[in-house]
């Protein structure tokens, strides 16, 4: 028997001091910068909660987090490790329920500033003139789960919540006017029906299957938010160029006890804008998180997105109606040529979160937190809300604690009386969380309307119970035909082609049939066309009795005599070694002194002219034609000639064997699909003298709406941004329209 010898330790002892020791080489932390090179904040040394040490839980410097306690080294190992158990426990349990809709989100950290032009209608103290209220606000997807694309058709999420002195306040929107129900209890069904069907679970974030078209084609309350959700509002370019609507009607109060009904818009400083079809379906695979990255790294760069935030205000008479549109039914909006919006204060978004499960998973919404000076109406679909958002916390956030988690916390003083649950976090004095009670002194008092308390507003109630609607909500169709007149042809358009490809998609004949008699409701161009496109017939109208509304021009987002700001826009720069890179640098200098950001494209990473790979010689390159999409541009220029790249073989990179490209051409394969697709999406694109051969590759003209040849980089960012200013070049297809 060979006799063992002891084996050295195996790991250095534990220091005893209070500094760690320093980090191995190849431990080296990078740069607390982020990928667009901007400061993130973050201490450069301590990088997770507190402490230099690792520790336990409960904070116990541990020694080693690599190896389980085993007998000897090759085991069993023992159930006395404390840490081990610690550590796959609470790993066991990291998910939470994601959300059952509007599960994928991204939010961020803003102010907002009143111009207390809202004070003589309501109370409210943010509203007050120049107080600043700290918000935070969650945007969404509705039927995709959490780990769905950002970019499919759907309606958004718009959540914001204010920390007001006088307690939270959250309004919980949408980025659409109108809901696809008007009683609460209809929810459950339209949110089973867009789902994923029970059996296959598939499709994932989509309308377009059968159960979706099938509910919607027999419930035709949900024909106006149908249409919405076809228009381009349904693909937003960015969750910085989309509205937000309130959709319910809300009742406020002023300090005289007077009282309106108002409906609140969001209204983005950016332009209300969207992707095309393609752009969105090429981004699902190409950057599922197109969305969240963009709201991220425009925050980051300091192209702080804003909204003005806005009421139309109604007279609070018995009927609640306004110009004939009952203001209960949250499938009707208001036009603005009727009822314009008059602004009450901004709301800028200036931080991303520090931690996403902490802040966006956690943060929870409620449409019945509100203060003194706003209330709910009787609109039976928020009546139904006031229910769900407290109930679904329970189960997301496991236990009715869940407002005393940091991003929920109000930011004035709460004195609640509920005890005991479920992770209950404060530690709460007194004796007596009862009132009445003579123990805590009384504390604590009930509050009056001086002290600002918030009172229901105290509205008449009358009528007997039923189940029924009223019949003002009858008509489920003069409105979405009002919304399709109100477009412009090339938007017009897309509604055609979304409803073709949606119901293209279903399988059940008879599901397309029903919503053809709903289109040709709607509009007989529109149901012809769509038929059309389906080859089916098209059928008579499902009803031959739509009263006529007069188109609202406001609804429409194409406004070809506006010109939107080009903050936060993305240009690319094409460029490879030989291109004249002063012209490139000079490029770079133009766009971001436009307060946009460019992105050099080039054939291979690293740097432009530096072929000894000398540091910092060159231009440095951030996208090449491997790694980039069209989809992250809004505009491009095209600096030079890019010859095939090494990489340019399509066994390599199936781009590369884009057959648009003439089997000879002295430009990459990559690039000329690149350029078609922009051109397709109707985007700017630019060329100096050198990349003019570029475009003709691309089979281009020059002469195309949104196309500029420019002597040099001045001239043509000042063209692109020019062009970026109308967000399209939508002209460059002529649209055929819906006549009406
Ligand atoms: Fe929601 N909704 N909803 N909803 N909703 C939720 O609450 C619900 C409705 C909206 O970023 C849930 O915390 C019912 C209208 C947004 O966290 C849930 C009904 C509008 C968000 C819920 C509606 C909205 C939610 C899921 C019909 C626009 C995301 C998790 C009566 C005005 C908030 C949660 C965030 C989230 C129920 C109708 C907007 C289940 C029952 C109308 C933006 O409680």
């Amino acid at each position: 028997m060979t006799e063992r010898t002891p084996s050295p330790p195996e790991f250095e002892p534990p220091t005893t001091g209070t500094q760690p020791p320093p980090p191995k080489p190849d431990q080296q932390a990078p740069e607390v910068v982020s990928a667009t090179g901007s400061p993130t904040g973050a201490p450069a040394t301590v990088r997770a909660q507190s402490g230099a040490f690792l520790t336990t839980s409960t904070g116990t410097r541990l020694h080693d987090t690599d190896h389980s306690l085993k007998a000897g080294p090759r085991g069993p190992t023992l159930l006395q490790d404390h840490h081990l158990r610690e550590k796959i426990t609470h790993f066991d349990h990291e998910r939470i329920p994601e959300r059952v809709v509007h599960a994928r989100g991204a939010g961020a950290h803003g102010v907002f500033r009143s111009y207390g032009t809202g004070a003589g209608i309501s109370c409210a103290g943010f509203l007050a003139a120049d107080v600043e209220t700290p918000v935070f606000v969650r945007f969404s997807t509705v039927a995709g789960s959490r780990g769905s694309a950002d970019t499919v058709r759907d309606t958004r999420g718009f959540a914001v919540k204010f920390y007001t002195d006088e307690g939270n306040v959250d309004l919980v929107g949408n980025n659409m006017p109108v809901f696809f129900i008007q009683d609460g209890i209809k929810f459950p069904d339209i949110v089973h029906s867009v789902k994923p069907s029970p059996d296959r679970e598939i499709p994932q974030a989509q309308s377009a299957h059968d159960t979706f078209w099938d509910f919607v084609s027999l419930h035709t309350e949900a024909q106006h938010h149908t249409i919405w959700s076809m228009s381009d509002r349904a693909i937003p370019a960015s969750l910085r160029m989309m509205e937000g609507f309130g959709i319910h009607t809300f009742r406020l109060t002023n300090a005289e006890g007077e009282t309106c009904l108002v409906k609140f818009h969001w209204k983005p400083a950016a332009g209300v804008h969207s992707m095309v079809w393609e752009e969105a379906q090429l981004t699902q695979g190409a950057d599922p998180d197109f969305h969240r990255r963009d709201l991220a790294d425009a925050i980051e760069a300091g192209a702080y997105p804003s909204w003005e935030l806005g009421v139309q205000v109604m007279p609070d008479t018995p009927e609640e109606t306004f110009e004939g549109i009952d203001l209960l039914d949250p499938t009707k909006l208001v036009p603005e040529e009727l009822c314009p919006v008059q602004p009450l204060g901004q709301m800028t978004l200036t931080a991303n979160p520090t931690n996403y499960f902490a802040e966006t998973e956690q943060v929870a919404f409620h449409p019945g937190q509100l203060v003194a000076g706003i209330d709910v109406t009787n609109d039976p679909l928020i009546q139904a809300r006031l229910f769900s958002y407290v109930d679904t916390q329970l189960t997301r956030l496991g236990g009715p604690n869940f407002n005393q988690i940091p991003i929920n916390r109000a930011q004035c003083p709460v004195n609640d009386m509920l005890r005991d649950g479920f992770h209950q976090h404060a530690v709460p004095t007194g004796v007596a969380p009862y009132r009445p009670n003579s123990l805590d002194g009384g504390n604590p008092s009930e509050a009056t309307v001086e002290d600002g308390a918030f009172i229901e507003v105290p509205t008449p109630v009358h009528g007997v119970k039923e189940r029924r609607s009223p019949a003002s909500f009858d008509d489920h169709f003069s409105q979405a035909r009002m919304f399709l007149y109100s477009l412009t042809p090339a938007e017009q358009d897309h509604v055609v082609a979304a409803y073709t490809f949606e119901l293209g998609k279903c399988f059940e004949q008879v599901i397309r049939e029903r919503q053809l008699t709903h289109l040709a409701s709607i509009d007989a161009t529109l149901a012809a066309r769509v038929a059309q496109g389906l080859g089916l017939p098209v059928p008579a109208p499902s009803r031959s009795d739509v009263p006529h509304v007069e188109p609202s021009p406001a609804l429409a987002q194409v406004r070809p005599e506006q010109t939107f700001p080009v903050s936060g826009r993305v240009v690319g720069v094409v460029a490879d070694d030989d291109s004249d890179l002063d012209q490139v640098s000079a490029a770079v200098s133009a766009i971001e002194a436009a307060g946009m950001t460019a992105f050099v494209l080039g054939p291979h990473g690293g740097r432009l002219g530096d072929p000894e790979g000398l540091k910092g010689a060159g231009v440095p390159v951030q996208r090449t034609l491997l790694t980039t999409r069209s989809i992250e541009y809004d505009a491009l220029l095209v600096a030079g000639p890019v010859v095939p790249a090494a990489d340019a073989d399509p066994g390599f990179d199936a781009k590369a064997g884009n057959p648009t490209t003439s089997p000879k051409s002295a430009v990459d394969p990559r690039l000329t699909l690149l350029l078609a697709e922009m051109y397709r999406h109707c985007k700017a694109i630019a060329a100096l003298p050198a990349g003019e051969a570029t475009l003709a590759a691309a089979g281009i003209q020059a002469t195309a709406p949104g196309i500029t040849l420019a002597p040099d980089a001045d001239e043509a960012v000042a063209a692109l941004t020019a062009d970026l200013g109308t967000h399209r070049a939508w002209d460059r297809f002529p649209a055929q329209g819906i006549t009406g």
